[in-house]
């Protein structure tokens, strides 16, 4: 038994989870954590939220509380988030835990104390009117590198590039919106340039590193690394140690990876057990691609500094969009956690965000997608093949497992793929690749069902009931192992299932999944284990997305574009709008939402520089009903459900009938 410490990106506590999180880091963690809880390995799986740092400050100063209470908050509703998805941590705990502070703090006095942390005077922003140094969110201004504006004083959303804040062109104090000065101010900095060539021969020789990770890293480190400024001046966050250094606290990026360790500690308090055991012996971290400069750059560099073990893994997840589009916290182009979780179980979320794509690629959610997965695959092909096997062991051998005798060619090579799959497919999580062994377990539920059918014991159990027991012995044991191995990914379904055939979590030994089990062993009636998802529920939950948006989402493949066959096929009907806003940040939009009798559609239409937004309220309208939203970004780029041709069609549809067709 080996010990592995296991750790997910500490969610910053200031909103609560979506699924682009749940995809990149949570879910794969997760998976693999209970994997190898499955194979005896001693597993310590630990993360929390990272509760300081600018975008939680300022958030705290803009609704006038303090940033414990915004984090405190959201500590609670990430907590329950990531517990509603089954995500097993064994401990969960906060940056702004007291243990945490004095980890940080010892860890920063002590590169200090070896040198590799040292003082500087710098330029920096300084706002007069708030009397105060502006660090990061708390400055705004135009991107120098791509001229787009509201950029950050770290970082420009548009052009993803790392920014200094002194460099804003036009730049303005995020709370007063003054222009701040540039004054003189003394920080620390750490050496990051002394380990460029270490860091080169780590990631060099870390061959197990996923090449997303490993092309990154080598990628920056080519180009140089420079030594990185590791305080600030602020109030909220872990102070700087040092007397001399009143008033500044360490950067959030240089202490948020102590979580790891702090939360950790807490777990070891508790256990009796000491976690360096497993930070030692193997640790992976598992991140979104956003922050692998951090974890592949920063942090290892810190760590030799400090001069102990490295982590020996870095798994990071790529970004998920949404219906095509880029997700977006602040337009509400996004699936919340807990919304999503009103309606479907978290099997089918961690089902479907992994076998989506593989974790080293981009992938979208779709809701369309999504139903025909969980229609087509979890209950077309898992669940048709466990519920044929349960009920007809039931209907036509009294719920016992039948006898095998003499089995015939195609029972030896069925048996022979049922023994290997779990070495197989445990060869695949080993190696991080989540989505090949999904897909390999649906394939072995396949392959299941040809046998089923193959076999015909519906037939058999009139003309050759041993033949039928064959059968039906082969598909019991399939389910068994089928039980147990989906467990990782769906770890509820996992233990419904093994209910049936009267075992239970003491049954989920990866190595053991294989054994057989005895003729006669009971097996228990079934109702359908995964149902379908109809299309009216489906369509619920577009609705909802659009009815949410705020602003336009960005159009980012000109694919989109509606094709000329398509545009034919629009469907057009009378509406009458019942709600007129205009739309954020825009001179020419309106959000509407027009009522076609059967449904209420949102629609931005390009109206508001004829119209004000009460002008348009109760006026017939014509609107497209038929369009995927996707297209509908193409015709108009800030579109949802439709757009109206303007004044035209406002004016010819005030004679119709509502919800009429127009042919
Ligand atoms: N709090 C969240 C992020 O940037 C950040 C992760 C810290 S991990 C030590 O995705
Ligand atoms: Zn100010």
């Amino acid at each position: 038994m080996s010990k592995i410490f296991i750790t997910c990106a500490l969610p910053y506590a200031n909103g609560p989870t979506h699924l682009g999180h749940l995809r990149s880091t949570y879910i794969p963690a997760d998976i693999y954590a209970r994997y190898n809880r499955m194979k005896n390995e001693d597993v310590l799986f630990v993360c929390a939220t990272d509760e300081h740092g600018t975008p939680i400050a300022v958030k705290a100063e803009k609704e006038n509380k303090k940033p414990l209470e915004v984090a405190a908050n959201y500590y609670e509703i990430i907590k329950k988030d990531l517990a509603n998805c089954n995500i097993s941590f064994d401990n969960f705990s906060r940056t702004s835990d007291p243990i945490h502070y004095q980890i940080a703090q010892n860890f920063f006095l002590d590169l200090y104390d070896k040198g590799f942390i040292y003082e500087k005077e710098i330029k920096q922003p300084y706002c007069e009117e708030c009397e105060r140094f502006l660090p990061d969110r708390y400055v705004e201004g135009i991107c120098p590198e791509c001229g787009v504006e509201g950029a950050r004083g770290d970082h420009c959303e548009a052009c993803g590039r790392h920014l200094e804040a002194t460099h804003l062109l036009e730049p303005g104090c995020l709370i007063c919106h003054n222009e701040p000065l540039i004054k003189e101010s003394k920080q620390y900095f750490f050496k990051l340039t002394h380990f460029q060539e270490d860091l080169k021969k780590w990631v060099e020789n870390n061959k197990e590193m996923p090449s997303n990770v490993r092309n990154y890293a080598l990628q920056w480190i080519r180009e140089g690394l420079r030594d990185w400024i590791l305080t600030r001046d602020m109030d909220w966050g872990v102070p700087v140690p040092l007397e001399e250094a009143e008033g500044k606290i360490i950067y959030v990026w240089g202490e948020a990876f102590l979580g790891y360790i702090s939360s950790a500690w807490q777990w070891s308090q508790r256990n009796e057990k000491d976690w360096k055991d497993y930070w030692d012996q193997k640790a992976i971290h598992f991140i979104g691609k956003d922050i692998i400069y951090h974890h592949s750059i920063f942090w290892p560099a810190l760590l030799m500094a400090y001069g102990c073990e490295l982590p020996q893994n870095i798994i990071a997840g790529e970004y998920l969009s949404l219906e095509g589009h880029k997700m977006s916290t602040s337009k509400n182009w996004v699936i919340w956690t807990d919304d999503f979780l009103k309606t479907f179980d978290t099997d089918m979320l961690r089902y479907y965000l992994t076998i989506n794509a593989p974790l080293n690629r981009d992938t979208d959610f779709s809701w369309d997608d999504f139903q025909r997965r969980i229609n087509d695959e979890l209950a077309d092909v898992l669940g048709n093949f466990l519920h044929r096997t349960f009920s007809f062991t039931n209907r036509f051998f009294k719920g016992k497992l039948p006898e095998q005798y003499s089995p015939s060619r195609e029972d030896v090579e069925f048996e022979k793929m049922i023994n290997k799959a779990p070495e197989q497919i445990g060869a695949l999580l080993e190696n991080y690749k989540f989505r090949e062994a999904l897909v390999n377990l649906i394939k072995l539920a396949k392959s299941g069902n040809k046998y089923f059918n193959d076999q015909e014991p519906w037939k058999n159990v009139k003309e050759d009931l041993k033949k039928a027991g064959n059968c039906l012995f082969l598909c019991n044991q399939l389910s068994k192992v089928l039980a147990i191995l989906i467990y990782p990914y769906m770890p509820s379904k996992s233990l419904e299932i093994l209910k049936i055939l009267n075992l239970d979590e003491r049954d989920l030994s990866w190595d053991n999944a294989h054994e057989f089990l005895a003729p006669q062993h009971p097996i228990n009636k079934t109702k359908p284990l995964f149902k379908k998802i109809d299309d009216e529920i489906i369509e619920k939950e577009k609705e909802k997305l659009y009815q949410n948006l705020e602003g336009a989402v960005e159009v980012e493949n000109i694919d989109e574009l509606i094709s000329i066959d398509d545009f034919a096929k629009i469907k057009l009907k009378i509406g009458q709008v019942i709600s007129s806003k205009p739309v954020k940040d825009s001179d020419n939009l309106l959000k509407l939402i027009v009522d076609v009798k059967d449904k209420k559609l949102q629609v931005v239409a390009g109206l508001a520089k004829e119209y004000m937004p009460e002008e348009i309220l109760n006026k017939k309208v014509v609107v497209l009903v038929n369009l995927k939203p996707a297209q509908l970004f193409g015709i108009r780029s800030e579109g949802m459900v439709l757009a109206t041709s303007e004044s035209l069609s406002l004016l010819s549809a005030e004679n119709a009938d509502i919800g009429e067709i127009i042919k």
